[in-house]
């Protein structure tokens, strides 16, 4: 045809005419508007519960341990006393569970969306005003899901590609996924029920409800990226598996004296000659000033306490140090009293750190000089550092200057 259009009638493209009627435009895009068909029994409901039913477990867990940490580190002023110490391994257990379960999230969310999202085409878009709600959570609940997993990533690699703070932004999107988790299951509450039931029921299950050998293969396949996320991951605060943490961002003995570093001396500003001089200054009831040789010399405790980080990492290690409560009673405290802990570090997030009766008063919480047996390595806050038992690593404070009873 040589690209010529038959001259004779009307093209039958609705674009070459000069002036398309609506309806006619309509009526030639309708097979491009249609939605698609999907035939696939893994996009039906019962893959769909599943996942979501793992997916919930998961994001259940995260917001609880989150809600933990969050507490531990921004404590409101009537609970701040009150925060346990022990056990010990506390924060260890739970901060290790917030990214692990959160790392596994990575695998199980896309698979759960994949499983749905035909819905996406859903015809007509909205049926009623419920309907439309309910997608509306639906897409809440995703945006939200994917903000947290995302970032929680990023947060654990280091890596801050955006304007906001994370810590505030990823706590108050928490509660937006737990609020659309619980909606959605509401929502979704008759069909998770018919899962259940239709599973114990003794009665023969018709052809397209039994479990076939694809959904099976799906659903062994989803756990086995989620076993392989996790095993190549946990070694970074399941110190047994250290050795298989191929994908974690840290591992757990790489460092000074065998602990991984956040915040090295030189990027806190804390050089040689700040170190030269320092005198621990105690302010209270009775104030008073030790040097590193006086405090030396008082009776040291031992403890063997973990340094959990935020994000993730966390070694045990054997701590050598001056007990805070001692310190504190030097200071003419009374019994109860909080302390303020100064950095010498010029600036910085956890440059000032407060803690609450229970760690104050704990036999563990230590002023500590001593890590494995020997001084404390430049990196892991020389002179001085605090260890405290059940505690977030961002407030096992580096390079202590000053102790203030409140
Ligand atoms: N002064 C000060 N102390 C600090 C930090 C810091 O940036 N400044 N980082 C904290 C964080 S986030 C962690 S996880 C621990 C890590 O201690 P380490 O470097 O000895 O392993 O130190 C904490 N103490
Ligand atoms: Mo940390």
């Amino acid at each position: 045809m040589g690209g010529m259009a038959p001259r004779t009638g009307r093209s039958r493209n609705p674009l070459h005419t000069a002036t398309p009627s609506a309806p006619r435009l309509l009526r030639a895009l309708g097979p491009a508007l249609r939605p698609p068909a999907f035939t696939g029994r893994l996009h039906d409901p019962r893959t769909a519960t599943v996942l979501g039913r793992w997916l919930g477990a998961a994001f259940a867990v995260c917001f609880l341990t989150g809600l933990i940490s969050h507490y531990l580190q921004h404590p409101p002023g009537w609970l701040a006393d009150d925060l346990p110490a022990r056990p010990a391994w506390g924060y260890r257990l739970t901060q290790g569970l917030h990214v692990g379960v959160g790392l596994a999230a990575i695998v199980l969310l896309p698979a759960k969306l994949w499983a749905v999202y035909p819905r996406l085409f859903t015809w007509p878009p909205v049926r009623s005003l419920t309907h439309g709600l309910e997608r509306l959570s639906v897409a809440v609940l995703v945006a939200a899901g994917l903000f947290e997993v995302l970032t929680g990533l990023l947060n654990v690699a280091e890596w801050y590609p955006w304007p906001f703070s994370f810590v505030p932004v990823h706590y108050a999107v928490g509660w937006i996924a737990a609020g659309s988790v619980l909606l959605h299951v509401a929502v979704k509450a008759p069909g998770i029920r018919a899962h259940w039931t239709r599973r114990s029921a003794v009665r023969v299950l018709p052809d397209e409800e039994r479990d076939g050998p694809d959904r099976r293969a799906l659903l062994l396949g989803v756990g086995a990226a989620v076993g392989a996320v996790t095993v190549t991951t946990v070694g970074q605060s399941f110190t047994p598996l250290a050795p298989l943490d191929l994908l974690a961002p840290r591992h757990p003995g790489h460092g000074p004296q065998g602990l991984p570093v956040n915040r090295t001396a030189a990027a806190a500003g804390v050089s040689a000659a700040a170190v030269r001089d320092w005198v621990l200054d105690v302010r209270g009831p009775r104030p008073y000033r030790l040097s590193l040789a006086e405090l030396g010399a008082l009776p040291q405790t031992r403890a063997r306490l973990p340094i959990a980080c935020v994000e993730g990492w966390s070694v045990a290690a054997d701590w050598s140090g001056v007990p805070i409560r001692d310190l504190m009673e030097r200071a003419g405290a009374r019994p109860g009293a909080g302390l303020r802990v100064v950095s010498l570090e010029a600036r910085g997030a956890y440059r000032v750190m407060e803690m609450g009766r229970a760690y104050a008063a704990d036999p563990q919480t230590l002023l500590a000089l001593r890590l494995n047996g020997e001084v404390l390595a430049p990196d892991h806050g020389y002179p001085a550092r605090i260890i405290a038992p059940n505690r977030p690593g961002v407030l096992q404070t580096k390079w202590v200057t000053r102790l203030e009873v409140l």
